[in-house]
């Protein structure tokens, strides 16, 4: 059915309630490519467990994350949509991969480096090797194509050096993907609402500093009326007033003005005025999401059906790929 439609892939994980920098950056995005490629969007539980997770909580964020997909616009018909660890073929290709994947490239990695610093009592090899695992999530489905927030671009860039590196080797084996990244002013990054200089992160402990897609509307309002600022008084863009950029960003994916736009609409207004605008778009533009998540997440057996389906799906893409990976490694490949 999908075979002469290219390929997207992205991949969230279900590492904590999701953000709005989820939204804007990655899941809002997905739903554009279903009618012209083949989609595989994953629940990354493997890369999850890079940082330690409470098993209950992982299992109930994994069903969230489907579901949030799901209440994002991406209809399960359209989209295969499924959690990585029922696809063992990414475990499998992911070791293959830290076999091509150098010690140095790896040690480059920014998230490497601010994961280790945040965990510095679990600084294990998965999370040392998690792009190689990135890399094999894109590599198996000959994904031409994977919308992400601009903080996974180093992860992109080390997968195509892998593909490359492989296809050097053995002969065109994967496909080279190319990143998707919004613009800077269409979500590409959006900060954290208490320091505006570092990305809005969704295991951030301070709860003041991110806004949650599944937020109440009043936990959103009251998010923004404290989001911090600077000590001026105008609404505009500019150096030394990164929490206002930072809104104006947010409120511009929400609203589809420009900075310009914007800075006259507020032009004489304050900041209060402006949080409180902010807050109420975002808060009225998550509503329908919100809802349609309380209703996906009261039917399990719904959402398992979309991870058989989805992981069916995904398997008979990922064998073709294996298969030929074995092969041109010299792996022995048993008739069944
Ligand atoms: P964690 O805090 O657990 O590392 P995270 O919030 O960075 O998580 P991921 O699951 O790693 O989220 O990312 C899922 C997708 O959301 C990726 O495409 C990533 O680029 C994007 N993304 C995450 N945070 C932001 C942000 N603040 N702005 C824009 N995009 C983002
Ligand atoms: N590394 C990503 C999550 C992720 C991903 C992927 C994104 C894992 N595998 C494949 C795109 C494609 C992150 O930390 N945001």
């Amino acid at each position: 059915m999908f075979n002469d439609k290219k390929v997207v892939f992205s991949g969230v994980q279900p590492s904590g309630n999701l953000t709005i920098g989820n939204y804007l950056g990655a899941i809002r995005n997905f739903s554009a490519f279903s009618e012209e490629y083949h989609c595989y969007y994953c629940v990354v539980d493997e890369h999850a467990i890079t940082v330690r997770q409470v098993p209950a909580d992982l299992r109930r964020r994994t069903y969230e994350t489907l579901a949030l997909y799901i209440a994002c616009g991406l209809d399960p018909e359209k989209n295969t949509l499924f959690v990585q660890s029922h696809v063992p073929a990414h475990a499998e290709l992911g070791w293959i991969l830290d076999c091509y994947t150098m010690f140095g490239e790896l040690s480059r990695m920014t998230q490497f480096k601010d994961k280790s610093a945040k965990n510095a009592d679990n600084i294990n090899a998965g999370l040392f090797t998690y792009p190689a695992l990135m890399a094999a999530d894109i590599l198996l489905y000959q994904t031409e194509l994977v919308p992400v927030g601009v903080d996974q671009k180093q992860h992109l860039e080390i997968a195509r050096d892998i593909a490359e590196r492989f296809n050097g080797i053995y002969g065109e084996t994967f496909v080279v993907p190319e990143p998707y990244i919004p613009p800077t002013t269409g979500g590409a990054k959006i900060m954290s609402l208490a320091e505006p200089t570092k990305k809005m992160s969704k295991s951030d402990e301070n709860e003041n500093a991110v806004v949650r897609i599944l937020d109440s509307r009043d936990t959103i309002i009251r998010k923004f009326k404290r989001a911090v600022t600077d000590s001026g008084s105008e609404i505009r863009c500019g150096e030394g007033k990164e929490g206002i950029t930072n809104l104006i960003g947010i409120y511009s994916c929400f609203t589809g003005k420009t900075t310009e736009e914007i800075e006259r609409e507020f032009d004489g207004k304050g900041y209060g005025d402006f949080k409180l605008a902010v807050g109420e778009t975002c808060a009225d533009a998550l509503t329908p999401v919100r809802e349609e998540f309380d209703r996906l997440i009261a039917d399990k057996a719904y959402l398992e059906s979309v991870m058989v389906q989805g992981a069916e799906a995904a398997y008979k893409s990922a064998r073709k790929t294996m298969s030929k990976v074995r092969r041109k490694i010299g792996f022995i490949e048993l008739k069944k």
